[in-house]
């Protein structure tokens, strides 16, 4: 299929960027399977896709072992001023940003093929939608924005002869010399890749990594730190959040978005199927939530997505069945192991272990091998369409009405299991201060604790204290119609690291709490750091965890909260003036609560 595109501005674009990046061809992306079929078997030949025997139509990867995760490190917001890209961000001026990567850019795609995709996030047409395109030197970049996004000669044809994109530039940056053999997994070494975001001009420049949220330049890039700013000018919000819908045994439907870091368990609690009989959960997206004030001045939420790009080791149909039979087939598979009869692998997946396999670094791997079959930060790419459990309404223009908003982290220990927000302007607090402890999902070390606020703190494109202006501003537009807000924490663990709580479907029963509470049909008792769950308030009924497990999962550790208070303060003084003084108050409101308690 010829695509022919009529907007000056976007062909002006594509020949300016060939020209200095000088690919051997330049190839428009139609988004028909045709196409998928052809780069697929393209990267078959060439060795980097190996074709899964048990899974129809699905292929997998191995990166190379520096291109495993999103580089944090190296990624930018480049304002004008590094107070407009704030403390939580790396800052560079684009005077000294642009150069250094135009370099870079100058001949980067020799011999090999520069794809260009233009991409919808939000069904296509919809008016919460926006238009990206997305050039890459990647076949396995254009794949993947296949399933994770909407591509395709539609979006042209919405984008007509004039209409907005956010232009997104990624290169691998591995050009090829005449005769030159290709390795498997192409990319530029460690310290010269760069994910840059010039949120003034609405662009995206990303060079090096054919990773993930490094390389699928929709996702974190434009979904989140693109459209966290624009989000902020246009009154709307962008948020690292999965979105489902839980309906009670009486069929009331409710809504809720969740904000957790990077491999937390959104994907997990996104497909989450209730223990507690008669309740049911569609899942509507697993990683990010675009939401609007409605014409009834709720909050709608829509899933910018079209795949889930979830993290492999641990999914198992003991922890997440839907996301195992999301992935029987059209699926790709990165980084994981393969098996000697032609399937994938990986640590936590259900039977036995394989006596042997091929390693994530192409290696082979027994049991006894001293290293994971696969990368901790294993992915694979699925079509949203085939998740069991997908909404009826996750693909409607207009969204869906939340309800609810769960924050929370990954936490050993200290933060119970659940507490509520006394208000709007408390729950922004507990936002603010979410903290979790780092995983696979960014280089770098694993297990320390960090304050990542909204989860947003890799992925807010402007100065957090004006994000938590944004978030005061969106609950006074509000008012009685905000969301309610509770912080959860799945995770904690005896000092002998034993997990206090089963997790997983069980989760529901702390959901169906929520929803009790958004009814006013169950009380709550009152705590320093907000409302709990009293005696017989949460249902475990059938739940095998001991009574004394419980009321460790359901206690607040006073002496810890308070010790937790100089990291917050400290959290909050990089902030300056920028830091809305609602959350000083509240800080302030905390530190009283526990000192009287
Ligand atoms: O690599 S991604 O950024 O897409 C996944 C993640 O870290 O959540
Ligand atoms: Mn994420």
């Amino acid at each position: 299929m010829t695509v022919s595109c009529n907007h000056e501005g976007l062909n002006r674009w594509v020949k300016e960027v060939a020209a200095m990046c000088k690919p051997a061809r330049v190839e428009w992306c139609d988004g028909s399977k045709e196409e998928y079929d052809r780069l697929m078997a393209l990267m078959v030949e060439q060795g980097g896709a190996t074709p899964l025997k048990k899974r129809p139509n699905s292929f997998a990867f191995c990166s190379d072992p520096s291109d495993v995760a999103r580089v944090e490190d190296q990624t930018y917001i480049s304002t004008p001023t590094q107070d407009e890209a704030g403390p939580t961000n790396n800052w560079m001026d684009p005077d000294e940003l642009k150069p250094r990567m135009l370099e870079l850019y100058d001949g980067c795609m020799g011999g090999r093929t520069m794809y260009v995709i233009p991409f919808s996030m939000g069904p296509v047409g919809s008016p919460l939608a926006k238009i990206g395109v997305e050039i890459t030197d990647s076949p396995y970049v254009v794949c993947n924005m296949h399933i994770m996004t909407r591509v395709g000669s539609r979006v042209l044809e919405v984008l007509g002869t004039d209409g907005e994109f956010v232009p997104c530039l990624h290169s691998i940056g591995a050009p090829l010399k005449p005769g030159q053999k290709d390795v498997t997994w192409p990319c530029a070494p460690l310290e010269k890749k760069y994910i840059s975001h010039f949120p003034q001009e609405n662009t995206i420049w990303s060079y090096g990594s054919g990773y993930g949220g490094n390389a699928l330049l929709g996702k974190k890039c434009l979904a989140l730190r693109i459209a966290s700013a624009i989000a902020r000018r246009e009154g709307w919000m962008a948020e690292h959040m999965l979105i489902l819908r839980l309906t009670s045994p009486e069929g009331k439907q409710y809504h809720i978005g969740g904000a957790f870091p990077s491999a937390c368990g959104k994907t997990n609690l996104a497909m989450l199927r209730p223990t507690i009989p008669g309740w049911k959960v569609e899942t509507i997206g697993d990683d990010i939530a675009w939401m609007k004030v409605g014409p009834d001045g709720r909050l709608y939420a829509i899933n910018p997505e079209a795949g889930f790009f979830g993290v492999a080791p641990g999914t198992s149909y003991e922890t997440n069945p839907m996301a195992m039979d999301t992935l029987k087939e059209n699926c790709i598979f990165t980084n994981c192991a393969l098996t000697d009869d032609g399937d994938i692998w990986w640590e936590g997946m259900d039977g036995p272990v394989p006596s042997h396999a091929i390693d994530w670094k192409c290696r082979d791997w027994t049991p006894e091998s001293p290293e994971a079959a696969a990368h901790p930060n294993a992915r694979f790419t699925a079509p949203a369409s085939q998740c069991p459990t997908i909404s009826p309404d996750w693909e409607n223009p207009e969204g869906v009405p939340i309800d609810i908003f769960i924050f929370g982290g990954r936490r050993t220990s200290v933060v119970p299991l659940v507490h509520e927000a006394f208000n709007w302007n408390h729950g922004v607090f507990l936002g603010a201060t979410a903290a979790s402890e780092t995983t696979a999902a960014n280089i770098g070390a694993v297990g320390n604790l960090r304050r990542d606020p909204f989860a947003m703190k890799p992925f807010c494109g402007y100065n957090m204290g004006d994000y938590f202006h944004h978030w005061f501003d969106m609950g006074d537009r509000l008012g009685e119609k905000a969301p309610r807000i509770f912080y959860v924490n799945w995770f904690r663990q005896t000092p002998d690291g034993r997990w206090l709580w089963p997790g997983f479907g069980e989760n529901s029963r702390v959901l169906k709490w929520m929803c009790d509470r958004v009814d006013g049909t169950v009380g709550a008792k009152e705590t320093p750091i907000g409302l709990m769950p009293e005696e017989g308030g949460l249902d475990i009924s059938g739940l095998d965890v001991s009574a004394e497990d419980m009321t460790e999962l359901l206690t607040v550790d006073t002496e810890a909260m308070k010790a937790e208070i100089p990291d917050i303060q400290a959290h909050f003084d990089q902030f300056g003036d920028r830091l809305p003084g609602r959350l000083r108050k509240e800080l302030g409101k905390l530190k009283e609560r526990l000192e009287r308690s």
